[in-house]
């Protein structure tokens, strides 16, 4: 058990916790695509350690792929778009993909990226995120596998940052209010 970084309020998920629940979802997403070989995309950068975790959870034959994109959110347009940064370094049509993020929130991110994903034509295509947070969702998406719900509180850790911070710790955590508040 690591020592809760000063920065944090409380730890959310423990380590034990994040592998426990990781190991599950890689059984169900084995399950339910065995005999098939999905495409994993994971949207960079938040999702860099769940990724790397599920892919080896998973027991078929799978790919792996990266895209990176930039929100804009409410403060800089209404429109919630996001532009790509670093595309998919191959085609998902005809593929089984299974974007693979860290957390969906108001669902801006997500909502948009999937638009641009469906347009490419893949054979399906499906969402799994480590946290949910659905309180805050003001666009039409939910995910089809789920790590976690969580409330509606800053988090960080495993992949998760505040200003670049935090991503590699091991647990994922709630940020003090007075960290942020700052800013
Ligand atoms: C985070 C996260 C999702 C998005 C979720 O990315 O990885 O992409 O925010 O928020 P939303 O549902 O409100 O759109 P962020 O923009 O912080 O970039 P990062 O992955 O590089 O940390
Ligand atoms: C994005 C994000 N990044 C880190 N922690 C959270 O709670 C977040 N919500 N949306």
């Amino acid at each position: 058990m690591s020592t809760l970084h000063p920065d944090l309020e409380k730890v959310l998920l423990t380590e034990e916790e994040l592998k426990a629940r990781v190991a599950q979802l890689g059984e169900e997403i084995s399950r339910d695509y065995a005999g098939k070989e999905p495409v994993l995309v994971a949207i960079l950068r938040g999702s860099y350690v769940f990724m790397a975790d599920l892919s080896r959870a998973l027991d078929i034959l799978c790919r792996v792929d990266f895209m990176s994109v930039s929100s804009y959110g409410a403060s800089a347009t209404s429109s919630g778009q996001v532009n790509i940064i670093k595309d998919l370094s191959d085609s998902i049509e005809g593929r089984d993909v299974i974007v693979v993020e860290d957390i969906l929130d108001t669902g801006n991110t997500l909502h948009y990226l999937f638009q641009i994903l469906q347009a490419r034509h893949p054979a399906s295509l499906k969402l799994c995120v480590l946290l949910d947070k659905p309180s805050r969702r003001t666009k039409p998406i939910s995910a089809d596998y789920v790590g976690f719900t969580v409330p509606d509180e800053f988090v960080v850790g495993y992949g998760l940052d505040y200003n670049e911070h935090y991503r590699n710790l091991p647990y994922i955590g709630v940020l003090k209010r007075e960290v942020y508040a700052k800013d």
